[in-house]
């Protein structure tokens, strides 16, 4: 076997803001892992790291969605998302976090160092402030008109339209995400990384890169055509790794700055759990090691721009072999969109599924060069037609045969024909295509050949008809069911990086050891006369009604997430003390009268604990007027009165409208007087 060489795979770091759905997992992770398992089973030395991003604006502002905090979101989703990938097999070696204190202190230890070597501008700029709010406006805090495309809702990092970067400033008609103030411009001072000082050094490094995938290279190449441009390393904001630095109080590292360090920081404490603290150096400090980052393609220009330079610049560390980054998986042929509800969670999926049913179907389709489209009825087909009746049916006859014709045993081969030879030489034929595909990073052609093997074992089986040659000629049979177990036994290994679970089943049956290694996939796995087993079925077909299920859920939860539903669209965001100066209280109907001359408004008496009001209401035509006594509401208790067809209103009753106009009461079952907050 050849020299074993020291392999570090890394995922992008999922934010821990909201659970994780099918694009992560077809973009950073499914690719990665199918990877490592394949070099694990090479012999290489790999070390797969990954961990919750748990800094930037993402979090905070879905903590404030929430009215929780940053870390009480952080520690909800890291726990989450650890979870789904171990119930999908995605076998990190270690899933960090970057809130942790080794995260802190390694990336102001390199923060430190690139200020000491003078490697940052520091530089005092204009910057979007939300004045009400007492707050500098930075990513994703501000949104605004795309300079672009026009797209209104862009962010202040990117705009999700176009694709652009973005930085606040460039929006047309900033509005701030907190308060939906327009922001004010103010002096504030950061920490510029020059890029574009270092671009030529960093054209020439780029240069020995050999086997990047035209996609990545083809972004890289034009942010540079462009002239890469300063990018701040320091943000005003609360939550994230504090400036290692007296006169940056108040400020912390970008998200993008500290977010790629935590591969190195998560290396680090898996060498501490490995009881060898030192070990994470020679994963990032001998240049020998083989880096590569698995990311989607949103990421690319950090990871194979901005990241390589902090560590170039830095000297110590290795820089990445390959980004292999995956494009864009869309679903059922729309953009997958978390906030329009037009995603398939994973945890949701395993409620249903079992979890090397989608590792198949994705990774059979995964965005390796061009977006792709998953859907549930090519999920069905991926399942039915070729795990189920070619792999599963294989599998199952060989092993039925031979329980039922062979005694349960490994035949002997004897006289072999043709036919014999040619299916038994595909063994080796097909494996040289799967390792090809698998060191080219093009796992969707490493599965689909591995399930060719299979398939040429079926097609094998039915032309050499056993049910006929165990009558008329036993040996003939017998060197089938040699040949198709040694098949299925090099399928146990090939497969085992898509179906981990399910070619560990089939390990089992067929009695191969544990810990083989890929150089030992061969035509000779099993040994004439060993028992096999025939196990349970390893694949069961997924029903019409299954498939109709998950797409009705899909399109359910788009309907009630849809912004262009049949309720209003939602009013621009308010700061909580705009919701505070509202006094809000609980009342009770005391008697109600029409008002003459009007067919909309009653004339309400409310109690409302501390006293009575009589207020004006226009809802005359959607409530029994007999009824109204005794009915429990709640009213606005600060609105200035007003005179409505010359009575004098003192409050308002709050009402919900629905889709057709109807008004019904907001109800409370608290007394009379009490506040509503
Ligand atoms: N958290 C962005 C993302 O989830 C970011 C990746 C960090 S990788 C260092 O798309
Ligand atoms: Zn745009």
């Amino acid at each position: 076997m050849a020299d074993k060489k020291r392999i570090l795979v890394t995922s992008a770091l999922p934010y821990a803001n909201g659970p994780l759905h099918l694009g992560h997992l077809a973009g950073a992770y499914l690719t990665a892992d199918l990877y490592v398992r394949y070099k694990r089973l090479v012999g290489d030395d790999v070390v797969y790291i990954c961990g919750s991003d748990e800094h930037g604006v993402p979090i905070t502002i879905a903590a404030e969605k929430e009215g929780v905090s940053p870390q009480d979101i952080v520690d909800r989703y890291h726990e989450m998302n650890k979870k789904v990938f171990e119930d999908f097999g995605i076998s990190f070696d270690y899933y960090g976090r970057t809130s942790s204190k080794v995260h802190h202190q390694t990336s102001q230890e390199i923060f430190t160092h690139l200020n000491e070597k003078g490697f940052f501008r520091k530089k005092t700029e204009q910057q979007l402030y939300d004045a009400k709010s007492d707050m500098f406006l930075p990513d994703r805090y501000v949104k605004g008109t795309c300079p672009n495309c026009s797209f209104p809702e862009a962010y202040g990092d990117q705009c999700e339209n176009c694709g652009t970067s973005l930085s606040p400033t460039e929006l047309i008609n900033p509005i701030s995400a907190l308060s939906g103030e327009v922001p004010e411009l103010k002096e504030t001072e950061h920490w510029y990384m020059p890029l574009g000082d270092v671009q030529p050094k960093f054209e020439k490094w780029l240069e020995t890169r050999e086997g990047w995938k035209p996609n990545v290279m083809g972004q890289v190449k034009s942010w540079l055509k462009d002239g890469l441009s300063d990018r701040a390393a320091t943000r005003d904001l609360s939550w994230g790794v504090p400036v290692p630095l007296d006169e940056a109080q108040g400020k912390v590292l970008y998200v993008w700055f500290d977010a790629p360090i935590g591969y190195i920081s998560a290396t680090k404490e898996w060498a501490q759990k490995q009881g060898n603290p030192d070990a994470w150096k020679k994963y990032w400090q001998d240049q020998e090691t083989e880096l590569y980052h698995f990311i989607g393609k949103d990421n690319i220009v950090f990871h194979c721009i901005m990241f390589p330079i902090v560590l170039m610049e830095h000297g110590d560390y290795v820089l990445p072999k390959n980004v292999p980054a995956n494009e864009f998986l869309n679903l059922e042929g729309k953009k997958l969109s978390t906030s329009r509800g037009w995603a398939v969670w994973l945890h949701e999926y395993l409620e249903d599924f079992e979890p090397d049913l989608l590792r198949y179907a994705l990774g059979s389709t995964l965005p390796e060069s061009k977006d792709s489209d998953f859907s549930w009825k090519d999920f069905q087909a991926r399942v039915n037609n070729e795990l189920a009746a070619v792999l599963g049916n294989f599998v199952n006859r060989s092993l039925t045969f031979t329980d039922k014709f062979a005694d349960g045993k490994v035949p002997e081969l004897v006289d072999p024909t043709e036919t014999d030879s040619e299916a038994l030489g595909s063994i080796v034929k097909q494996k040289k295509k799967v390792t090809a595909a698998f060191e080219a990073f093009r796992f969707k052609e490493a599965i689909s050949e591995s399930i060719n093997l299979a398939r040429a074992g079926n097609k094998y089986f039915t032309e050499t008809e056993p049910w006929k040659t165990r009558n008329e000629n036993p040996q003939a049979c017998n060197n089938t069911l040699y040949v198709s177990l040694q098949i299925c036994a090099a399928l146990s290994m090939l497969m085992e990086p898509v179906l981990p679970a399910s070619m560990k089943k089939l390990r089992n049956q067929l009695k191969v050891a544990e810990g083989l290694s890929w150089d030992e996939i061969n035509d000779f796995m099993l040994t004439s006369g060993t028992d096999v087993e025939v196990g349970e079925v390893l694949f069961n077909k997924v029903e019409d009604s299954d498939i109709e299920k998950q797409i009705q859920k899909l399109e359910e939860r788009a309907e009630t997430n849809d912004p262009v539903s049949k309720f209003p669209k939602l009013k621009e965001n308010i700061g909580f003390e705009d919701f505070m100066k509202l006094d809000l209280r609980a009342g009770q109907i005391l008697s109600a009268e029409k008002i003459k001359k009007s067919d909309k408004l009653l004339k309400l008496q409310v109690d409302l604990g501390l006293e009575k009001r009589t207020i004006v209401s226009g809802i005359a035509k959607h409530v029994d007027i007999d009824s109204l006594k005794g009915q429990k509401v709640c009213v606005v208790a600060n609105l200035a009165p007003k005179k409505l067809m010359g009575v004098e209103s003192q409050g308002m009753i709050l009402m919900a409208e629905d889709a057709e106009g109807n008004l019904k009461f907001a109800e409370t079952t608290a007394e009379a007087g009490s506040t509503i907050t």
